[in-house]
């Protein structure tokens, strides 16, 4: 069947597969002695992988082989993120549960990683849907909450109002926001919910992106952005209420406009706000249905108390408004319409003043500011502000703290505490049982786990319907209790899996504080950019909460990070169903072989970058496989291959060094792409050498292993295939990584050389219309031009001087005058050259390929050998030609 491709790729792979397995290749120790931690972002379980999959975990599979040939013991594990609302959707629409429905995906999903042949540790696969790993999710949400982690707050909520139950945000449909089961609007509710209290790491979290120099910078970026910081201060103000006098502060970073403010405003649910909604039913009104934070106008409604500004002294109507956001700063602002966009539309709908007190740093003339049209939003110069007048913002910011009393600096964050109570069925349920008397309690840790109940299918959260699990009894006090019926977001299983891994069958604890130690951080993390922010926000926040709680050593999970671009369709475009660009993975590895597929997308581009699907470059990846095993298959591999007399074989044997040097760089930088390109010229060198009369067999055989062995990581199943015909021991995957058996170190130039040379001549034999060439001479130049040259290299100032100082370079007179005038208007990009004899030698192993493209034997001379006219020519670097022909 396969045949048709050349080899039977599905026979060789599934052979290849159960082999490795048999002989547990990849298995990892617990306690390595050189470990390496090679990790993709686990799956979700879908049931489906695509080609974005294949890219992504052809990615990690190389680098961890490489690794492993390399001496490392390379811990590369792979398990389900299996958990999460489609399962339960699925289950809802099938008949069936999120369970099962799980476990098929996953069978599905394994399947099709083991045809693609990812050397995993299977020993090591963990399920965060089993009850043997959410157990320590609930496990770590008791040690987070004792250690004052976990926090449970008002939050507000989509609730759909027919169902009877909170909705996720994808759950609401559409710009009318309908639920997506019966249509309704969406309200938003206040529910108690879960937190874990991220904001308490903000500043770590923050400051240690610096040292993250492994990370992309725009993924750094994202993490700075995200979590917002801000420097400003705190001023406080007396707001009069008809009752009593109150000290409200305010956050701003503007403190240099407080003698523009011309209101105050406070959160809806603000303690002053709430108390006012208590004696005005206007108060009131707004409070409950109008305060819409997304809404464009800005909106609010006045109250019966007034703020004093505490530099003017003067008295400020105080409003309550939907753009004053509870959780930022204190909740409640001073407002400067002159300077601030939502001021400024506050204050224009409420009819209130509109005052400059900033001007533009040039200039400083209030007059070019019509502050009445729109705000000016810019640092600048401060005007009609007393004795602060004349001062820029900067300055003026920074003596109004220290002078206004009771003002401080203060930071703010965009970052939030994380949410993480779903009201849902398929996720961790949250440990708490809460009990009237006792409020809400953690279940301990020896009656961890609380497994879910049966799935039943219902209208709201299926935890809610389960009667019998939810009540219970009180863990405190034994009295009646009922169970939190909220489970955990999906992210917190994703946010420590990666140390499960070092130990996953621990029964005591989430893992072994000592493996986890030896093995962390992840020295290669592959995945999405999609989890720039959340997946790996959170993954650096639990990690720094357990080395806070002793768990571990470390305090950054991922020591280097690789987003793998996008693989597109054929057109250019995201794959996608309705496009019908998009490719299947299985029916790739069917048609043409696991290898080939991996070949493809490894050699397609940079791990980062996104590339187009070509079928074109599936067909030419797989003939190169099927090139390497026929010449794997057709070499001597008894040939000894150790100094070559003959100079060709010579060349070869360098270009395989080269190619050893030059791949294990690449490989070392995750470049497989450049990797794959220095092995296929290599292949094509020895195809062509090959083909030549006299052929070091002993070249050949070398050069094939080395290929071969450079190659397995990216298509392992041809390679062992082609090790076993080379003879080689044991599995190719377990092979020794190839190191040049040459110095190579002037390979560069070496090649510089050859390649002008060859384009040299080609250029005479087409400029004097050769058509047969009976003979070519290539003549090198005299080592005194090399001295020269290497005089002018050294020098920085006066090359002729540099060069005519020397007694024996002034003895050649004027050919040395001549070439030290070249010499010094090339300077300073003068070439470094080959020393004469390395040029010589270098050019006698390469002549066999001229004389391949020619069909004419080549002579290689030295100055002296050959005519003055043509000897004068030369020059280092740069031999002269002379075309015989008849
Ligand atoms: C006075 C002022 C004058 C402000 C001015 C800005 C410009 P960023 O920079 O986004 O962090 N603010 C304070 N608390 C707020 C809250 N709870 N909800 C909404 N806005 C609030 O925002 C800081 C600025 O947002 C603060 O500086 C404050 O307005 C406002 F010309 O104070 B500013
Ligand atoms: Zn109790």
């Amino acid at each position: 069947m396969g045949r048709q491709n050349g080899y039977d790729h599905r026979e060789i792979e599934r052979r290849w597969q159960d082999q490795w397995d048999e002989a547990d290749v990849f298995r990892v120790p617990d306690d390595a002695e050189d470990p390496a931690y090679v990790l993709a972002m686990f799956p979700y379980t879908s049931g489906q992988l695509h080609m974005g999959h294949v890219r992504n975990y052809a990615i990690t599979d190389a680098l961890a082989r490489y690794r492993r040939m390399d001496g490392d013991e390379v811990l590369h594990p792979m398990g389900w993120d299996s958990f999460g609302l489609p399962a339960e959707n699925a289950a809802n629409e099938r008949d069936t549960n999120p369970r099962e429905w799980t476990e098929r995906c996953i069978e599905q999903m394994r399947e099709q990683f083991e045809a693609l042949g990812f050397g995993y540790d299977w020993d090591r696969e963990v399920t965060t849907c089993d009850p043997d790993y959410y157990r320590w999710n609930q496990w770590i949400f008791n040690r987070f909450r004792e250690a004052g982690l976990v926090e449970r707050q008002a939050a507000t909520v989509n609730w759909c109002p027919s169902c009877e139950t909170v909705l996720a945000d994808e759950q609401v449909e559409g710009e009318a926001e309908l639920c997506w089961r019966c249509d309704t609007p969406v309200e938003e509710r206040d529910l108690d919910q879960w937190f874990f209290r991220t904001t308490e790491y903000a500043d770590e979290l923050l400051e240690d992106i610096d040292e993250l120099d492994g990370w992309p910078t725009n993924v750094r970026d994202m993490q700075r952005n995200w979590i917002g910081r801000t420097e400003g201060a705190e001023v406080p103000f007396d707001v009069e209420t008809p009752d009593a006098t109150e000290t409200v502060r305010a956050f701003t970073t503007r403190l240099d406009t407080i003698h523009g403010a011309t209101f105050f405003a406070l959160a809806p649910d603000h303690p002053l706000a709430e108390a006012a909604a208590e004696r005005d039913d206007e108060v009131a009104h707004f409070v409950e249905h109008v305060a819409d934070p997304d809404g464009d106008e800005p909106q609010g409604v006045a109250t019966d108390m007034t703020a004093r500004n505490p530099v003017t002294g003067e008295e400020l109507p105080v409003f309550v408004a939907d753009f004053v956001l509870s959780d930022i700063g204190t909740g409640a602002l001073m407002a400067v319409p002159g300077h601030d966009e939502r001021d400024h539309a506050f204050a224009q709908s409420h009819d209130l003043p509109i005052r400059q007190v900033i001007a533009p740093e040039d200039g400083a003339d209030t007059e070019d500011v019509d502050i009445e049209a729109a705000p000016y939003t810019e640092d600048g110069v401060l005007v009609n502000s007393g004795e602060y007048d004349g001062l820029s913002s900067e300055p003026a910011r920074e003596r109004l703290t220290e002078e206004v009393d009771g003002a401080e600096s203060a930071v703010q964050y965009q970052l939030r505490d994380w949410g993480i109570s779903r009201q849902r069925y398929w996720g961790t349920p949250i440990p708490i049982v809460h009990c009237e008397e006792c409020g809400p309690v953690s279940v301990p840790d020896e009656r961890l786990p609380v497994e879910l109940p049966e799935f039943v299918h219902t209208t709201g959260n299926p935890l809610d319907a389960a009667e019998e699990w939810k009540h219970t009894e009180c863990p405190e006090c034994g009295g009646p209790a009922v169970r939190e019926t909220d489970t955990m977001d999906t992210f917190v299983d994703s946010s420590w899996y990666f140390l499960r891994f070092t130990s996953p069958d621990l029964d005591d604890a989430p893992f072994d504080v000592e493996r986890a130690n030896d093995w962390m951080p992840v020295d290669e993390y592959v995945g999405g950019v999609e989890h720039a922010v959340m997946h790996l926000l959170y993954s650096r926040f639990v990690t720094k909460a357990f080395a806070d709680l002793d768990l571990l050593d470390h305090r950054e999970p991922f020591e280097s990070l690789t987003t793998q671009g996008m693989v597109l369709g054929e057109d250019g475009a995201k794959m996608s169903k309705s496009r019908g660009n998009g490719v299947s993975p299985e029916r790739i590895v069917s048609e043409y072989g696991a290898d080939t597929a991996r070949l493809f997308v490894l050699r397609a581009a940079r791990p980062d970058k996104d590339f187009p699907w070509s079928e074109e470059g599936v067909r030419s990846s797989n003939s190169f496989l099927k090139r390497l095993l026929e010449m794997a298959r057709e070499v001597d591999p008894d040939a000894a291959a150790d100094d070559p007399d003959d100079p060709a074989a010579e060349y070869v044997a360098r270009e395989v060094a080269a190619t050893v040097e030059a791949a294990t760089d690449r490989f070392e930088e995750m470049e497989f792409n450049r990797a794959v390109q220095a092995i296929d010229e290599m292949v094509s060198l020895l195809v062509r050498y090959r083909d030549r009369d006299a052929v070091d067999s002993g070249v050949v055989a070398r050069g094939v292993e080395v290929a071969v062995k450079l190659l397995a990581p990216v298509a392992p199943h041809v390679c062992e295939e082609c090790w076993t015909a080379l003879d080689g021991e044991g599995f190719v995957a377990e092979a020794n990584w190839p190191t040049p058996d040459r110095d190579v170190s002037d390979h560069e130039q070496a090649v510089r050389l050859v390649e002008r040379t060859r384009e040299d001549v080609r250029d005479i034999v087409e400029v004097a219309g050769i058509e047969e060439p009976t003979a070519i001479d290539v003549v090198t130049a005299p080592e005194w031009m090399h001295d020269a040259l290497e005089l002018a290299r050294d020098d920085d100032g006066d090359v002729v001087g540099a060069v005519m100082s020397d007694g024996d370079l002034r003895e050649r007179g004027e050919a040395a005058a001549d070439y030290a005038k070249d010499l010094a208007a090339a300077a300073p990009a003068l070439p470094e050259a080959l020393a004469p004899d390395r040029e010589r030698a270098t050019l006698e192993r390469a002549a066999w390929l001229v004389e391949s493209e020619f069909d004419a034997p080549v002579r290689v001379l030295a100055a002296e050998e050959a005519d003055d006219d043509l000897a004068s020519k030369a020059e280092p670097g740069r031999p002269a030609i002379h075309v015989h022909e008849n």
